[in-house]
């Protein structure tokens, strides 16, 4: 009887599968980098969206390969096809069906990848857990995958600015060892590093071309923003909203480290220094980067991640065959030397997921408690 239920509660409760995010506003995402086709199954989303296939073209472009000489060369057209959910242009509240067909796989790249092991790469757990694997293109650990998570953000983005005015944006905070010297979020989208200081682009131009041709990669940091998050969105205490948050963009490819506000800075600093004062005309900082036990405030809502260097490099590395001899591994293809520079797009995705996941929970549970006094802008 208790497994009997236990199962009910999976089956009704959750998805229950990894390959999907959200409780209302769910997200499964399906393909490899080397299969036919990659896509997505987005089940919740209210009915009454209008949307467009060429809606999707933005953000899928901003995080594409090919762009700039600084990503990998890879050429994707990256259409969306809508099988389902859309109906004379709107959604019409049954799951939305997207596909992107693979049009540019070169796997014969792989071929010696197939009996060995990227030092630093998922090819060793994925053998290690399921005693095969497709390593065409890294196959499911591709970074590929990532397209569908901004192609689902796209609905949950419209939706989420036209019902509550939200606006999710980030941008590449540092690169190796730089970082902004300036900010400005117009110049964000005017570089093809998501970079808030335009007159810096030349010199990471040229570091990217020196890392490039030393066959080397690094890590990178991306902050995101979203504004115009009402107070009240998150759920205590295994629903956090900072807790979702931290788990969907740990979920991004070679991402190890998540912080929301100040983050780690909090740990040198004092209480006096870290709370976040309230006027009636406002909060006077947001070191809790917009969200108090879990929930959000009304502020900012600010989260920052940590991206490790590509380990797919050039510069030759110790690892074993499945022969358990050793080998040494250099990675062909065409690689990412930074993958934090696509990241800014699929970055916001997370963030826009949880957010209208979150809005959809907030609004089912809280939707009549109504005006909650004072309310600080
Ligand atoms: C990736 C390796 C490369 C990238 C790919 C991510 O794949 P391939 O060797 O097949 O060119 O091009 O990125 C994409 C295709 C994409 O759309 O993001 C990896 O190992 O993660």
């Amino acid at each position: 009887m208790q497994g009997q239920s236990s199962l009910i509660i999976r089956a009704f409760g959750y998805p229950v599968s990894s390959n999907s995010t959200g409780k209302l506003f769910t997200v499964t995402t399906f393909g490899e980098s080397h299969g036919p086709a990659i896509g997505c199954v987005i089940d919740g989303c209210p009915p009454g969206l209008p949307i467009s296939a060429e809606e999707f073209r933005t953000d899928l472009d901003r995080r594409a390969t090919g762009r700039s000489r600084h990503t990998s060369q890879r050429r994707e057209a990256d259409e969306v096809e809508i099988l389902s959910g859309v109906f004379e242009g709107c959604t019409t509240g049954t799951p939305i069906a997207l596909l992107i067909r693979n049009t540019d796989q070169r796997s014969k790249d792989y071929s010696d990848i197939a009996q060995t092991f990227r030092p630093g790469h998922a090819d060793y757990t994925y053998w290690q857990k399921y005693g095969i694997r497709d390593p065409r293109g890294g196959g499911r650990s591709s970074a590929r995958e990532t397209t569908m998570r901004v192609a689902a953000a796209v609905v949950a983005k419209k939706w989420l600015a036209e019902r509550y005015g939200v606006r999710v944006r980030g941008y590449l905070a540092q690169l190796g060892g730089v970082v902004p010297a300036g900010f400005d979020w117009d110049a964000v989208e005017e570089n093809p590093f998501f970079w808030p200081h335009a007159p810096q682009v030349p010199e990471l131009e040229k570091y990217m071309d020196a890392l490039r041709k030393s066959g080397d990669s690094v890590g990178a940091r991306v902050n995101v923003d979203a504004d115009g998050v009402p107070p009240g969105w998150g759920e205590p205490i295994y629903g956090k909203l900072d807790g979702d948050l931290a788990a969907a963009l740990m979920s991004i490819n070679a991402v190890k480290g998540v912080e929301i506000g100040d983050g780690f800075a909090a740990v040198t600093q004092r209480g006096s220094q870290h709370r976040d004062e309230m006027h009636m005309d406002g909060f006077t900082s947001n070191h809790a980067g917009g969200i108090l036990g879990g929930i959000s405030t009304g502020q900012v809502v600010r989260a920052s991640i940590a991206l490790k260097p590509t380990s797919s490099i050039l510069i030759p590395g110790r690892s074993v065959n499945l022969a358990g001899e050793p080998v040494e591994v250099v990675t062909k293809g065409r690689h990412d030397p930074c993958v934090g520079i696509r990241a800014t797009p699929i970055a916001e995705a997370m963030v826009a997921l949880v957010l209208m996941d979150h809005a959809l929970r907030h609004r089912g549970q809280c939707g009549d408690v109504g005006d909650i006094k004072p309310r600080i802008p």
